[in-house]
């Protein structure tokens, strides 16, 4: 089966960068992040983004109608039944329950993750079937960065696949 991996896409919701924002300890909005360096705002303070847990919730998915070949997902036509893996610097952490027949659907979560500096965040998407299951796609920030983390919400889309999911420091 068709690897796809796509990077995680930064959703364009950052205001000006390229200024100095503030550093460690000092104060921020979470709604627009602009803590600087591997911080992360929290609690009204920038704060360190690595080595801490992070929890991932409404994790939206949707695929494509037939798989990258052009044939359809099951046998017989059939729509996928697809579930989510998360993984943490290569190892699955979590993994969600299968919806049965859809292209897409949320993945509510939350699904904790505890982060490193320089590690790697990934986001599966497998159809179960009743052999071997096919992985559908990898969303993956390899590294994830703490710029990446302070946008909160986070999309791969190409191809006719997307994710796009919240992660917020607990
Ligand atoms: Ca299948
Ligand atoms: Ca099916």
């Amino acid at each position: 089966m068709t690897k796809w991996v796509g990077a995680v896409a930064v959703a364009l919701t950052l205001g000006a960068c390229g200024g100095s924002g503030p550093g460690p300890g000092e104060s921020c909005s979470p709604s627009v992040d602009e803590c600087s360096g591997e911080t992360i705002c929290i609690g009204g303070a920038c704060e360190a983004a690595f080595g801490r847990v992070y929890s991932i919730t409404d994790v939206q998915v949707s695929v494509p109608s037939s798989d990258p070949v052009g044939d359809a997902w099951d046998a017989f036509g059939g729509a996928p039944d697809p579930f989510i893996v998360v993984a943490v610097n290569g190892t699955p952490i979590a993994t969600s329950a299968t919806r049965d027949d859809a292209f897409g659907g949320t993945f509510f979560g939350p699904y904790d993750a505890t982060l490193i500096g320089g590690g790697s965040l990934a986001i599966e998407v497998w159809d179960e079937d009743v052999s071997a299951n096919d992985l559908m796609f990898t969303c993956e920030g390899s590294p994830i960065t703490a710029s990446l983390l302070r946008q909160r919400t986070l999309v791969c889309n190409s191809g006719g696949f997307m994710i796009q999911f919240q992660i917020d420091p607990r």
